[in-house]
């Protein structure tokens, strides 16, 4: 699938999805199915199933009757389900918050499922679902139902506004964004998003949410295997996940999430210790930065080693592969920031091929070489190139970058056929300002601290990376979070007697997973994580980028990945593997990446400002 790359970060866009996935889903009509109590598959996109499983809106209030229907998507495995060599369902999440698994599934479900099969041996099916308030489930955290332009207005506002590095840009920007809040509250209260839903979005809900999918994907399975009569067969399985067999365990979770997925996988590890089966950790975010202080305080203390590691690599690739470089000179970054200095008196004035009137300022240079660190494989070179031609006089590839992410392509506005929008920013607000500790109503001091903090942890992106939190400024009146869960972030040892997993003990120990290099999700965060839990191992891709898929792949990656879905076994402390390709290796195949490497193609286009 080739996709054209449309997203805007909102927080820690991982894998989160991207433009076309959109006409895919656009595909499928979610409306034809009727939310159920009990999981009903129906067939849906090209070989997926779907279903809308209703659960509590409140699992916190027995007495509110309110419930959400969760968009849920299943790859069947290459098995049948009463096959021996069936393993039960793996869930993902792609990140955000706010990203889309249905749309991640559908990108990169085949992919995963590649790396995690042992044919013959062990065959899983993979399940995705929008989570609460986000892509197809219902109610939607939309403050901009059916306008879009106002939206697409206040973001071009605020993008005018500037770097907020400028203590003048503060002020508005934060005016704007209580507008903003005030917007969402009434659009929350008027029932034009099928009714409430902005204050339950936090993310033990939606650990509560995987607990409820996961109990229902083994109801099932139990009513299909009572169907099929065939119950000495189920018991003869030992699937560690998902099925309720007569060794009495409860169902378990097995479990890969990226980026914010990581966020999601360390609230259930620590919340239901007892529901772990397997689970994976791809770009870990430090869940108590994210869920405590002022938050999101420690995602960049790599980022500028890695700007820096683009200017080196360039140098070293040299002319042909790198479009900065020069023969004679290995000055690549001091010329680039010499020309951001130069931009920042004299932005450049472009026009685009639809007519729309441009500003290129510095800003845009920074963040478009923070999109091209998330996927170096991907971006650099095109980067590069592009940052050439403008250098040169030509900026149009630029221009053409710009309109992926930084600036609404406002002819999409009129939303003249109903499509669902791809992604919602106010939608990772909902869950990031319920995770954090509650910063709105802080005073314009408090916020210059805050960019300054940021901005002596990267000086490249700090300033910009303020955006992820300045939603919060206004998450105040009625959006008090429903649930919240501060930690501790750990897990009681993984615990087996006579090859049965103890109640309430996690039946295998965690596995993180991290770039060595990562512009949002540094090694140092996952070197934390990993430290409280017990027993947890830690395996690190010699690559560069967001989250190892698609950045760091090699068959010792995917050996260690598919042996821990197996047997649960982690590395004992931490294990390395070189990854297959670099950056600038022109020609090069990674091991089963390349599929996944184009399914995942545009997936961080669309985000304004996030994780993922
Ligand atoms: C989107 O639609 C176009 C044309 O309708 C099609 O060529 C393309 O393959 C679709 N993309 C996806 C991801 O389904
Ligand atoms: C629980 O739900 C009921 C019914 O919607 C509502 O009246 C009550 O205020 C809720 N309680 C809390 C603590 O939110
Ligand atoms: C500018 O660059 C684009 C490629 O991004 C190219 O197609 C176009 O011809 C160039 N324009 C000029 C005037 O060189
Ligand atoms: C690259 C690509 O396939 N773009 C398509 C995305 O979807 C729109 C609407 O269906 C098409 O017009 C584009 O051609």
């Amino acid at each position: 699938m080739k996709a054209t790359v449309e997203i805007a970060l909102s927080g820690l866009v991982g894998l989160a999805a991207a433009s076309n996935a959109s006409n895919a889903s656009s595909k499928f009509d979610w409306a034809t199915i009727t939310p159920s109590e009990h999981l009903e598959y129906h067939d849906c996109f090209d070989g997926f199933q779907c279903a809308r499983l209703t659960a509590p809106l409140d699992y916190r209030n027995e007495s509110d009757p309110r419930t959400i229907a969760i968009a849920m998507i299943k790859l069947p495995a290459a098995v049948p389900d009463d096959d021996a060599s069936f393993a039960g369902s793996v869930f993902t999440n792609p990140g955000g918050p706010g990203g889309s698994g249905v749309e991640f599934l559908l990108r990169n479900g085949r992919g995963l499922r590649d790396v995690l099969d042992k044919p013959g041996r062990r065959h899983y099916e993979m399940v995705s679902f929008d989570p609460r308030g986000i892509g197809s489930s219902t109610p939607i955290a939309n403050c901009f139902a059916n306008d879009r332009l106002g939206r697409d207005g206040a973001l071009l506002e605020q993008r005018g506004r500037g770097s907020l590095a400028k203590d003048e840009a503060l002020p508005y920007v934060l005016a704007l964004q209580r507008a903003i809040g005030q917007r969402c509250e009434a659009a929350d209260e008027s029932g034009v998003n099928g009714g409430q839903i902005m204050g339950f979005m936090g993310t033990p809900n939606v650990a509560r949410d995987l607990v409820q999918m996961v109990d229902k994907v083994a109801e099932l399975r139990a009513r299909e295997a009572g169907e099929r009569d065939d119950r000495l067969e189920l018991k003869r399985r030992s699937s560690p996940g998902g099925i309720d067999d007569d060794d009495g365990d409860v169902p378990r979770l097995q479990y890969i999430g990226y980026s914010y997925g990581t966020v999601l996988g360390n609230y259930f590890a620590s919340m239901f210790p007892g529901r772990v089966g397997r689970l994976m950790l791809d770009g870990v975010v430090n869940a108590d930065d994210y869920s405590g202080g002022p938050g999101w305080l420690t995602n960049l203390v790599d980022t500028d080693k890695l700007a820096d590691r683009f200017f080196i690599g360039c140098h070293l690739a040299g002319p042909k592969d790198c479009a900065l470089a020069r023969e004679d000179d290995g000055a690549v970054k001091e010329r680039f920031y010499a020309w951001l200095e130069k931009l920042d008196k004299e932005p450049i004035s472009a026009v685009s091929p639809s007519g729309a009137v441009v500003v290129i300022s510095s800003q845009d240079i920074r963040e478009l070489l923070v999109q091209a660190l998330y996927k170096p494989r991907d971006s650099f070179r095109g980067y590069a190139q592009a940052v050439d031609d403008a250098m040169r006089g030509n900026s149009s590839a630029i221009v053409e970058r710009l309109f992926f992410r930084q600036i609404p392509r406002l002819k999409d506005a009129c939303d003249v056929d109903g499509a669902p929008e791809d992604f919602i920013r106010e939608a990772g607000s909902g869950v990031l300002c319920a995770d954090g500790d509650d910063i709105s109503g802080h005073e314009l001091a408090w916020w210059k601290h805050y960019v300054r903090r940021l901005a002596a942890t990267s000086a490249f992106y700090g300033a910009y990376w303020v955006n992820v939190r300045l939603s919060c400024n206004a998450w105040d009146f009625h959006f008090k979070p429903n649930w919240v869960f501060k930690g501790p972030f750990t897990t009681p040892p993984a615990a087996s007697s006579s090859e049965k997993p103890l109640p309430g003990h996690p039946a295998a120990p965690l596995l993180f997973v991290s770039n060595r290099l990562d512009p949002v999700t540094p090694l140092a965060a996952a070197r934390a994580m990993a430290a409280q839990h017990p027993g947890a191992g830690l395996l690190i891709a010699e690559a560069l980028g967001h989250c190892t898929k698609g950045n760091g792949d090699s068959a010792c990656l995917h050996k260690h990945i598919a042996d821990y879905f197996d047997t649960g076994v982690v590395p004992d402390g931490e294990a390395r593997c070189e990854a297959d390709c670099g950056p600038w290796d022109a020609e090069c195949d990674a091991v089963g990446a390349q599929a996944m490497l184009q399914e995942s193609e545009g997936y961080y286009g669309k985000y304004p400002l996030g994780v993922f």
